[in-house]
């Protein structure tokens, strides 16, 4: 079976600079082991990589390299600190994108951030934590024909990666998370606010106790029913951020069959060839949306429908298999000015609240510039070019508005700093949006490649089987739980070759 996937394992790494030198983790090609031949080869150190490479080195009798391209996220208090999230994360573990002009955004071109070090993006993250609704993970079932991919038979993995931490500094937490929901022994920490209850927060619990409210207090997002209002929960426990590689990749660093390849870019094809790595068995490609897209299109997967017909000739997936992405869901920010003044003299504190669309309807599509690996790809998003998200966006703030009119809010000035739907034609609203509406967020493609052998791709998120692209959606929440779950899933499918 090796010789069948033999080209696609041999990997060109580009050594892109080298960082400190740490005893566990290789700082430099020359430092890897002889023969630069292992079992397995996962490349990109965020949730996917982090996971699978965990969990095929329990068994020490397996090899495994894995490859990040950004530099090792030890020592680096930074990028510990939870809260520190956006401004004070330096764009040195960054990889600076910029979106092609959006035609959804009156041509504008946007800031597009991913992690460039160890953890990926949740070392840069939001650290938010939510896991979707059952639905959205039955209907990956349905869709599939595939019962594995049932809300069902997926939440056990919740428990499985969860360390759950509560409130931080011994706040307490009782009444604010359901402890049945979580998982006590896995490695990611999820915790609860460990500041508060502030009066935002105060405000909107008051309204979710009134029995004819619309929003709901639900005790625990792991109801897999999203609605409502709850306490939020984030990849962070004991004063630290959670990310995938200080939860998986540095406990587990020290197995003697686990290497770890810091700040080395992995490509199929370079002009500027440095060192090949090959995989006994498999490659797992886990580069994240645009990495993972970029290394296979460099690779010539996907250069073409042709290509990718014949390539993947047992697939449903056809022209748009490499090149599609689901969008992260456009922010309309209303934080541009206070949303909230109190109206007594209680400080200057301001709340603001932004509409957030879950089902983008959107593509958006990940093209190479050109065939070197250095150059940065096209990202096009696709931000609101499918008629559903202008109609939802408006919606939400509608929803929004409903939300800060209870009377719970009556001693705040409440304002409508976005534009109004209410207030304005539907011509002018929108084109407020476009013109106005930032955006922020990652892309998730919905697809895997199949009909080539000893190649996995952790998309995220993946469904098992093949579904064609058009059915492509995300569960409606933040990404890392569901990553997460199909992480752990994956491992087992890898593990036990399935
Ligand atoms: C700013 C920001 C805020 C977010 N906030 C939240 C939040 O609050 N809650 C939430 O749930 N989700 C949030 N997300 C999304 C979440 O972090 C990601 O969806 C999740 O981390 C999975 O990302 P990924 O695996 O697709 O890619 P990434 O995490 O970006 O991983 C890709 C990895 O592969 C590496 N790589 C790329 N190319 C190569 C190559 N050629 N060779 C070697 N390595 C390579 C990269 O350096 C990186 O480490 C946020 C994302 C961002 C960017
Ligand atoms: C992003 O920009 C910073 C600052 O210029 C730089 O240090 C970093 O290496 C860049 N990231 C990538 C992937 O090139
Ligand atoms: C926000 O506040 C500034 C300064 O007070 C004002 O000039 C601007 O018009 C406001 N923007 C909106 C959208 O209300
Ligand atoms: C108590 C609780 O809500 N935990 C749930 C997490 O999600 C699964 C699937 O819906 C439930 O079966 C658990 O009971």
């Amino acid at each position: 079976m090796k010789s069948t996937f033999a080209t696609l394992l041999s990997f060109v790494l580009l050594t892109v600079y080298v960082a400190n030198v740490s005893a566990t983790v290789y700082q430099t090609f020359d430092a890897l082991p002889q023969n630069k031949q292992f079992d397995y080869i996962v490349v990109g150190g965020n949730i996917g990589g982090s996971v699978v490479a965990s969990r095929l080195s329990e068994n020490l009798f397996t090899s495994v390299l894995l490859i990040e391209a950004g530099p090792d996220s030890k020592n680096k208090e930074l990028l510990a600190i939870p809260g520190n999230y956006p401004n004070s994360i330096p764009c040195r573990f960054h990889w600076n994108f910029t979106t092609t002009p959006q035609e959804g955004l009156g041509r504008r071109s946007i800031d597009y951030d991913r992690g460039f070090v160890f953890g990926g993006s949740t070392s840069v993250n939001g650290m938010v934590y939510t896991c979707g609704a059952a639905e959205d993970y039955d209907r990956w079932a349905k869709v599939t024909g595939d019962l594995g991919w049932t809300w069902a038979l997926l939440w056990p993995y919740t428990i499985k990666y969860e360390r759950f931490k509560g409130a931080t500094g011994n706040k307490r937490s009782v009444g604010q998370f359901n402890p049945l929901s979580h998982g006590y022994l896995g490695k990611s920490k999820v915790g609860l606010p460990w500041s508060g209850p502030t009066k935002f927060d105060n405000c909107a619990m008051a309204a979710a106790k009134d029995p004819k409210s619309e929003f709901k207090f639900n005790l625990d997002l792991n109801s897999s029913k999203p609605l409502g209002l709850t306490w939020t929960q984030s990849m962070s426990g004991e004063g630290e951020r959670s990310s995938a590689s200080k939860a998986y990749l540095t406990p587990d660093v020290r197995r003697p069959n686990l290497h770890v390849l810091a700040t080395s870019q992995a490509s199929k094809k370079d002009i500027r060839t440095v060192e090949t790595v090959t995989a006994m068995q498999e490659v797992i490609l886990s580069a994240g949306a645009i990495g993972t897209s970029q290394i296979l299109l460099n690779s010539g997967i996907g250069d073409s429908a042709e290509t990718l017909g014949r390539t993947l000739a047992t697939t449903s997936q056809r022209s748009r298999l490499v090149t599609s992405t689901q969008a992260d869901p456009p922010l309309i920010h209303l934080r541009t000015n206070a949303t909230l003044l109190p109206k007594s003299n209680i400080g200057n504190q301001m709340y603001g609240g932004a509409a957030v669309l879950m089902t983008p309807q959107s593509r958006g599509t990940v093209k190479i510039a050109s065939s070197n690996p250095f150059d940065k790809p096209l990202i096009d998003l696709g931000f609101l070019t499918h008629p559903f998200d202008i109609l939802a966006l408006k919606d939400g703030v509608r929803t929004m508005k409903r939300f800060f009119a209870h009377p719970a809010w009556a001693n705040y000035i409440a304002t409508n700093i976005s534009p109004d739907p209410d207030a304005m034609g539907e011509g002018e609203w929108e084109g407020l949006t476009r013109s106005k509406g930032a955006a922020n967020g990652a892309v998730y493609p919905n697809l895997k490649v199949k009909g080539l052998k000893g190649l996995r791709i952790l998309f995220s998120p993946t469904p098992r089987m093949t579904v064609p692209t058009d059915e492509s959606f995300v569960p409606t929440g933040h990404s890392m739980a569901a990553i997460y779950i199909l992480s752990e899933c994956a491992s087992g499918l890898i593990k036990w070759r399935l």
